[in-house]
Parts: C-alpha cells; sequence; structure tokens
C-alpha cells in the first residue's frame, strides 16, 4: 500500500477511532473483527463517527447543495424492481405495489472532491470494506451513474421495502429527519439460493415484525449492510427537512452495470455504458 493511497481517505476518515492509515495493523484487525462479528450476528453493521467530526459540516453541506440535482418521480414499484405486469401466481411479494418517494442524486453529479467522491474511490477505503465483509478484494460499480448516489428523501415521502441489485452495501447518513425517516430491515431473509418468498410476502403484508430490525443513524456513521439478501426501506421522513444518505455500491466482480429498465426507474435516463455495455450480474435472483 503506497503512502500516496493511505492520505485521501486519511484526511476525511476519523482516524482517531478507525486507524485506516495502518492497514492490517492492530487497531485496523480490532474494528474489522468487531465489524464482522456484527455482521454475522444481525446482517448489519454501524461504525460511527466514522467521518471525522470537523468534516461534519462539510459532508452535509456538499450533498445538501447537490439535492436538488436528483431524480424525482414518485413511482409505483414492487420489492424486486421488475416490471409491475410480471405474470406472477397470487401470493406473490412482488405482486405487491409500493409507492417509491425517494430521488437518487446520479454520480456523475456529485463533486470529485466531495467527501463522499474520496472516500467512495479510495483504494484503502475499499481495502477496508472489503476485510469487513470478509472479501479478498471488491470493485466500484462500472456502471456512472449507480455505484455512488446521495438518496434525498422528502417530507412526507418514503423508501419503500426493496432490495439492492448491488451485493454489499455501504452507506452513510449526512442529514437526518426531523423526524420519522428510519432504516429497517431484515437480516439475510433471502440467499443467492433461496428467495424466501414466504417470509419476504409476510413482511410486505405487515405480519413479519418479528423479522424486522430498526437502525440508529447519526450523520457521518458508516453502515455496512448486505442490501441484496437484507429486504429493507426508509419509512415515511416527516417534519421539514429532507433526509439525505450517500450510497456506496461496490460488487464482487468488476465491471458491474445496471440493467436499462433499472436505470431508467432510478435516473431517468441511461448512458452508452448501460446500452452499449456487456451487464454482469452476480447471480441469478428474480430481480
Ligand atoms: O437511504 C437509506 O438509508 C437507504 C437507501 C437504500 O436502501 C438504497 O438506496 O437502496
Ligand atoms: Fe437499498
Amino acid at each position: 500500500m503506497s503512502v500516496s493511497e493511505t492520505v485521501p481517505a486519511g484526511q476525511v476518515v476519523n482516524t482517531d477511532r478507525y486507524p485506516l492509515s495502518e492497514p492490517d495493523g492492530p487497531g485496523w484487525r480490532a474494528v474489522v473483527d468487531s465489524t464482522r462479528a456484527g455482521l454475522s450476528d444481525v446482517g448489519c453493521c454501524v461504525l460511527p463517527e466514522f467521518i471525522r467530526p470537523s468534516l461534519l459540516t462539510a459532508l452535509r453541506e456538499e450533498c445538501a447543495r447537490i439535492a436538488p440535482l436528483a431524480h424525482s418521480e414518485v413511482e409505483r414499484v414492487n420489492a424486486y424492481n421488475i416490471a409491475l405486469d410480471s405474470p406472477l401466481p397470487n401470493g406473490h411479494p412482488a405482486r405487491r405495489v409500493m409507492e417509491r418517494g425517494n430521488a437518487f442524486v446520479a454520480r456523475d453529479h456529485i463533486p470529485v472532491a466531495s467527501v463522499i467522491q474520496q472516500l467512495y474511490a479510495s483504494p484503502v477505503f475499499q481495502r477496508f470494506v472489503a476485510d469487513c465483509f470478509g472479501l479478498d478484494e471488491l470493485h466500484e460499480l462500472a456502471d456512472p451513474l449507480s455505484g455512488l448516489t446521495l438518496n434525498v428523501i422528502a417530507p412526507g415521502r418514503a423508501h419503500p421495502w426493496h432490495f439492492d441489485t448491488n451485493e454489499f452495501t455501504v452507506s452513510m447518513l449526512t442529514q437526518p429527519a426531523d423526524d420519522g425517516g428510519v432504516f429497517e430491515y431484515c437480516p439475510n431473509i433471502r440467499s443467492a439460493d433461496a428467495e424466501n418468498f414466504a417470509d419476504v410476502e409476510a413482511v410486505l403484508a405487515g405480519r413479519g415484525d418479528h423479522l424486522v430490525r430498526e437502525l440508529e443513524l447519526r450523520p457521518g456513521d458508516l453502515q455496512l449492510f448486505r442490501g441484496r439478501f437484507s429486504l429493507h426501506r426508509v419509512s415515511t421522513v416527516r417534519g421539514s427537512v429532507a433526509r439525505h444518505t450517500a450510497i456506496f455500491a461496490y460488487s464482487e466482480r468488476p465491471g458491474v452495470i445496471g440493467s436499462v429498465e433499472r436505470t431508467r426507474q432510478l435516473f431517468g435516463r441511461v448512458t452508452p455504458a448501460h446500452t452499449q455495455g456487456q451487464t454482469v450480474r452476480g447471480d441469478h435472483l428474480l430481480d
């Protein structure tokens, strides 16, 4: 690991608590071990105060400035983000239609020098995250829009139950809601081999509260979870400000690009990488 690679992450990360400048050192190993324990226990782990406290205002303001660039279009979706007219048997969870009221700012609208872009592209941060997930390595998405996004949920809106396209998701609240806007998730409700439609249907029908956990998040905390396997949502935002979250999407395989349909849903546009590129997928799940 060269010094030049370790510097950018060290500038934004709270290195007093998270010694990213010493990959594989004792402090690094201690954090990775406790994060792995949390992930295997409940499928999700929060690293509090991951960003330097002195940068919290910049983190919030940089993201609030670009929030108006979010593609906002309230949409009717299902938890798998597949076409609503897909032929499916009665009782299938993909038949439940929900309103998706969140809006995404695409990566190509996020300033290169912002805290979140620096973190997303940092090799030492990527190595740290991979280690936390127990992977040899992970990769930025090749997708020019969805690798890094800002998720904006306006008052009165929610981000309904869904699975992510990417296998491992890392996120960071940058502006909390006054009220509501709670992150809720069902740890590992499905796997790459098993959809477990019965439990998914129970949660969507409001019969699965025993499968649902709530997470308490503060701005600058780093959240790691397996969004492809853990059904999750953000409840309706209340009060007068929007809730903002940076979403850092990585994959075990290089070259991952979202499908044309999903990309249009999320961003209202596609790029040549989506229409001409070779889409690489990691499994054969429904979405
Ligand atoms: O905003 C959040 O905390 C969660 C966002 C999310 O689930 C997603 O973007 O897929
Ligand atoms: Fe998600």
